[in-house]
């Protein structure tokens, strides 16, 4: 598939970099990158079981993505602008729902559908000089790509609430402290600790960190437990565990299969 907008690059340790590339717009996400999402969560994902996680960025230093194209959208009517945010929706879905670790490595802006972007990516690490925000009701709009249902899993009901309400933007530092982002690095750091943790994640049982992410993905008030005790079930007499277990009576390192 012919890409515009996006660069996708497997790395020689397998590990996927998604890259919006619009650095002179801040990496608004428009209809290309859109697609160019879809195509890299959905066929080239499943095209490509040697990955061992990805890493979402934005092309240059300033920006991760300032939010939705906002120039795309003063043609829309009420009906299209539904439709473009329920599509917005399930490809975040779709990232979210990836069987391996995806992280966003935020350096710049990350505001309004690129925090909702960040949000729907496993883990986020963020540069001491990120900006988070989401400041649609700067423009009279709400979140459209499940931005109200995430930060409020991520940062609390209040928090959420006045950041969703006043579009203030808070910086790496205290995105880490709310919960917003896994770690705060210095400025151009932010890949390099992504390549770190997802190593650290490679080492241990695929199946085990796949279905690690199916059940905590599972939202409050649905049967998270229910499901967490299925797959417990099923991981018990699986062949990973029993490599896992036999590894640690052993006193050896476990050697984990991948497909
Ligand atoms: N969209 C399009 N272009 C953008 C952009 C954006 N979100 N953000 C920045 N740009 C462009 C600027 O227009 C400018 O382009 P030129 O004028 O050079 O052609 C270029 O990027 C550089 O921006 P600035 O000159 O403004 O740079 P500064 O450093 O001065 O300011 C800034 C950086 C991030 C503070 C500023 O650019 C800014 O405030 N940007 C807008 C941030 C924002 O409001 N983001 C939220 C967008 S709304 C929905 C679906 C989704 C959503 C809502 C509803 N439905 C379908 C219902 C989500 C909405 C959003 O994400």
């Amino acid at each position: 598939m012919e890409l515009k907008d996006i660069i996708l690059e497997q790395r020689e340790d397998h590990i996927l970099l998604v890259s919006i590339n619009r650095p002179k717009a801040l990496n608004a996400l428009n209809r290309a990158v859109f697609d160019g999402l879809e195509y890299a969560f959905g066929e080239y994902r499943n095209a490509h079981p040697e990955l061992i996680g990805i890493i979402v960025s934005g092309s240059g230093d300033k920006a991760f993505a300032a939010g939705a194209d906002i120039k795309e959208f003063s043609s829309l009517n009420a009906e299209e602008a539904t439709a473009l945010s329920r599509r917005g929706q399930l490809i975040f879905q779709q990232i979210e729902d990836t069987d391996i670790p995806v992280i966003a490595a935020v350096e710049g802006f990350s505001l309004g559908g690129g925090c909702e972007l960040a949000m729907a990516c496993h883990l986020r690490i963020a540069s001491e000089k990120a900006k988070f925000g989401q400041p649609e009701v700067n423009l009279g709009l709400i979140p459209g790509y499940g931005g109200t249902q995430r930060l409020k899993r991520l940062v609390g009901h209040a928090k959420a609430l006045e950041l969703l309400m006043t579009a203030d933007m808070v910086g790496g530092a205290e995105a880490r402290q709310l919960g917003l982002a896994n770690h705060c690095v210095a400025p151009g750091e932010t890949m390099n600790k992504s390549i770190e943790i997802i190593h650290k994640i490679a080492t241990k049982g695929p199946i085990a960190v796949a279905n690690c992410l199916k059940t905590a993905q599972i939202p409050f008030g649905q049967d998270g437990y229910l499901e967490e005790a299925r797959l417990f079930g099923a991981s018990i007499v699986s062949d990973e565990a029993k490599e896992g277990i036999d590894a640690f009576v052993s006193k050896r390192k476990a050697a984990f299969k991948r497909s």
